[in-house]
C-alpha cells in the first residue's frame, strides 16, 4: 500500500479530509461559490504516493472533464504530470467512489467542446486562462472497467 501525502496547502487538505471523513455529504463545494467539487486521487509521479485533488466538478455524461488551471498561474499543477504518468485514478462525487482512467485531450475541436462545458460549469476557467500564456490542460476522466 502506498503512503498518503496530503497537499501542503491547508485549505486544499482540510478540503478533502473533511469531504472523506463525511463520506461526500461535507465539504463538496468551493469555499463560497456554493459550486461542486470533486476529489481525484492519483499517484505520484516521483514518489509513487497518494495524492489526493479537489477539482471541479466538470460532468460530461458518466465522464468528468478535469482542467488544470491553478488559478491561471504560470506553471502547471504538479497533479498534471502525475495523470500524465500515471492514468488510473479514483473519481469521488459525493458518496460515489469510482475508478477511472483519464486522457489527456489533444485534439482541438474535443478541447474546444469540453472547455466549453468546463467554463459553464465553473465560469472562471475562462478568466483563469486570460491570466497565463501556457495552455490550461484538458483531461477526461472515463469509467475503467
Ligand atoms: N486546481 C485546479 O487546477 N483546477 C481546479 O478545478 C481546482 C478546483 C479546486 C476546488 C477545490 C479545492 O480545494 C482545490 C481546487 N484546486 C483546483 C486546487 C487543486 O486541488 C491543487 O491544489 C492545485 O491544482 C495545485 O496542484 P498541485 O498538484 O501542484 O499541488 C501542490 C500544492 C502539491 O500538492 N504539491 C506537492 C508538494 O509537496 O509540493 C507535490 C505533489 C506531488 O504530486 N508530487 C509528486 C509526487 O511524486 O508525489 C512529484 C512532484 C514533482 O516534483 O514532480
Amino acid at each position: 500500500m502506498a503512503e498518503y501525502l496530503p497537499s501542503p496547502r491547508d485549505w486544499v487538505r482540510e478540503q478533502v479530509e473533511l469531504y472523506e471523513r463525511s463520506g461526500g455529504i461535507e465539504g463538496t463545494t468551493l469555499r463560497d461559490t456554493g459550486l461542486p467539487v470533486i476529489i481525484v486521487t492519483n499517484i505520484g509521479n516521483k514518489t509513487g504516493a497518494i495524492r489526493k485533488t479537489p477539482l471541479m466538478r466538470v460532468k460530461d455524461g458518466a465522464n468528468y472533464v478535469l482542467v488544470g488551471s491553478q488559478g491561471g498561474a504560470p506553471a502547471h499543477p504538479v497533479w498534471v504530470y502525475n495523470l500524465r504518468a500515471n492514468p488510473s485514478v479514483e473519481i469521488r462525487d459525493h458518496t460515489v467512489v469510482q475508478a477511472m482512467r483519464v486522457r489527456e485531450v489533444e485534439d482541438e475541436a474535443e478541447r474546444a467542446r469540453l472547455w466549453k462545458i468546463a467554463v459553464a460549469a465553473y465560469p472562471p476557467y475562462a478568466e483563469y486562462q486570460t491570466r497565463t500564456t501556457r495552455k490550461i490542460p484538458v483531461f477526461v476522466a472515463e469509467p475503467r472497467q
